[in-house]
C-alpha cells in the first residue's frame, strides 16, 4: 500500500468490469494518499463510481472522472493537456478500455465491427500511451511511470469467431513487448495481463446488448470476477521499482485455453 502513496493512476475504461474494479482495488489498497483518473464514455456511470470509491475510502482518495473515447484520436491528443494541474503528473497508466463485436467469420464481419475493435482495442491503446509517455519520460533518470496494458487469453490463442478481436489483442501483445525494448534505458515499467474468461459487460457487448446470449457463455461455468484481474493490477502496480511482472495469463480454474473450457452438464 505504501508503495502507491501519492501516486496518480489513470484509467481507460473505468465504467464497467475490469477498469471499474481497478479502480475500486487501487482505492482500497492506497485508501491515505491516491489520486485516480477514471475515463470511459459513459461519464454518468463514471460519477456514480467516484461517489461510491469517495463514500467508501473518503478524502484521501481523490477522484476525478472524465469523459474520454478512447477511439477518438483527437480527444486523445488533447487528453493530458485538459487535466487538472493536480492530475496530470500520472505515474500509472492502465490501458483497458476494449471490446468484442460479434462472432461472425470473417467473409462476414461487419466493417463497422473491424473499425471500432481496432480504434479501440489498438490504435485508442496506442494513442493513449504516446499521450502520457512524455509525462513519464520527464523524469528523472530517463523516466519513470507504470504501462498496464490488458490484453487477453485471445490474443494468444486466437479462436474461430474470434478473428479480429483475437488479432487486436495479439497487436496489444506485440506493441507490449516492442515498447518495453524500446525503454529498456528508463525506470518505465511495460506490463500486460492476459485475462481469460471473466464475467463482465463483455459478452454483453459482444452480443449487441442481447443479456441471454451473454448469459448463456457463462452457463455451467464459474468465471474469473473483474475483482480478480484488478487484485493482479493492483499487485503489480504495487511491487518494488525494480521489479517488472512483464507478463501475466489468468484463468478460472475450469478454463485452459481460450476454447478450452470445462461445464458442469
Ligand atoms: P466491459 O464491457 O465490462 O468494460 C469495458 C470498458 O471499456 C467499459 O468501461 C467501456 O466504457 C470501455 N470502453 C469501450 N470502448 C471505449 C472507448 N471507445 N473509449 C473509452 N472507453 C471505452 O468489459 P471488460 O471489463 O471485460 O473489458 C475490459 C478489458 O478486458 C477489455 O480490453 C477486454 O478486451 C479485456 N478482456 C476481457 C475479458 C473478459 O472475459 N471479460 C477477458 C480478457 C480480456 P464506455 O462504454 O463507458 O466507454
Ligand atoms: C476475452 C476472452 O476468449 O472470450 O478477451 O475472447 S475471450
Amino acid at each position: 500500500a505504501k508503495r502507491l502513496e501519492g501516486k496518480t493512476v489513470l484509467i481507460t475504461g473505468a465504467s464497467s468490469g475490469i477498469g471499474r474494479s481497478c479502480a475500486f482495488e487501487f482505492a482500497r489498497t492506497s485508501p491515505k494518499d491516491l489520486k485516480l483518473v477514471l475515463t470511459a464514455r459513459r461519464m454518468d456511470r463514471l460519477r456514480e463510481i467516484a461517489a461510491e470509491i469517495q463514500a467508501e475510502v473518503g478524502d484521501g482518495v481523490k477522484v476525478l472522472p472524465v469523459e474520454l473515447d478512447v477511439a477518438n484520436p483527437e480527444q486523445v491528443r488533447g487528453f493530458v493537456a485538459r487535466l487538472p494541474e493536480e492530475f496530470r503528473g500520472i505515474d500509472v497508466l492502465v490501458n483497458n478500455a476494449g471490446l468484442v463485436k460479434g462472432v461472425a467469420r470473417a467473409p462476414e464481419i461487419a466493417e463497422e465491427d473491424i473499425n471500432i475493435m481496432f480504434q479501440t482495442n489498438v490504435t485508442g491503446l496506442i494513442n493513449m500511451t504516446q499521450a502520457v509517455l512524455p509525462i513519464f519520460k520527464a523524469r528523472p533518470g530517463g523516466g519513470a511511470g507504470d504501462i498496464i496494458n490488458i490484453g487477453s487469453i485471445a490474443g494468444r490463442d486466437p479462436y474461430a469467431g474470434g478473428s479480429i478481436y483475437c488479432a487486436t489483442k495479439a497487436a496489444v501483445r506485440a506493441f507490449t513487448d516492442a515498447l518495453r525494448k524500446e525503454l529498456i534505458d528508463t525506470r518505465i515499467r511495460v506490463m500486460e495481463i492476459d485475462p481469460g474468461q471473466v464475467e463482465t459487460e463483455f459478452s454483453v457487448v459482444r452480443f449487441y446488448g442481447d443479456k441471454s446470449k451473454a448469459d448463456a457463455v457463462y452457463a455451467g461455468c464459474d468465471p474469473l470476477t473483474p475483482d480478480d484481474i484488478a487484485e493482479v493490477v493492483v499487485f503489480v502496480a504495487g511491487r518494488r521499482q525494480n521489479v517488472v511482472v512483464a507478463d501475466t495469463l489468468i484463468f478460472p480454474s475450469h478454463q485452459a485455453a481460450a476454447g478450452v473450457m470445462h461445464r458442469k452438464q
